[in-house]
């Protein structure tokens, strides 16, 4: 099943100057980037974003970190994309990600893990609109799509 994911590279990417590394990596894998920009989530945004996390103890610190410097905000495709994401971000805490993962590879931390990747096909779908509108996304065909996947994958 094709889908469509969100990622944020948070802050921490940015200034440690890994945006390049980790937007190689979703290329190198065969994902469709059919959107990308970099802005500033707003408050409001932040708090629809992390709703499941607003009574934490360490939301204000999130909120904080998340909206005062930019992000770059990126949409990927592919075939079941959401759980393959997921599996190339690695869990939450950085400290337990497995090498390999981009948490595992460059991150020592939890509030400072790097990345954001859309946890089910559902979230994936109100998190895209969140932040694209459809005409910041971007249909059009890889070369290499046939080398990507067989005939049977396809749809
Ligand atoms: P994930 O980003 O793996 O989907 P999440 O949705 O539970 O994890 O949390 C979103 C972000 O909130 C997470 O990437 C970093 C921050 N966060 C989560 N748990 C935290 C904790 N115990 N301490 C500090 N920051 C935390
Ligand atoms: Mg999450």
């Amino acid at each position: 099943m094709m889908e469509r994911t969100l990622l944020l590279l948070k802050p921490d990417a940015i200034q440690r100057k890994l945006i390049g590394k980790i937007i190689t990596r979703f290329e190198k894998k065969g994902l469709r980037i059919i959107g990308i920009k970099m802005l500033k989530l707003s408050k409001e945004n932040a708090k629809e974003h992390y709703s499941h996390l607003l009574d934490k103890p360490f939301y204000p610190g999130l909120e904080e970190f998340m909206t005062n410097h930019p992000i770059i905000a990126m949409v990927v495709e592919g075939q079941e994309c959401v759980e393959v994401v997921r599996k190339m971000v690695g869990v939450t805490n950085a400290r337990k990600a497995e090498s390999g993962t981009i948490r595992g590879d460059y991150s020592l931390s939890t509030g400072r893990n790097t990345i954001h990747a859309s946890d089910s096909p559902e979230t994936a779908k109100k998190e895209v609109a969140r932040f694209f509108s459809e005409d910041e996304l971007f249909e059009y065909k890889l070369a290499v799509f046939e080398y990507l996947y067989a005939e049977d994958e396809r749809e």
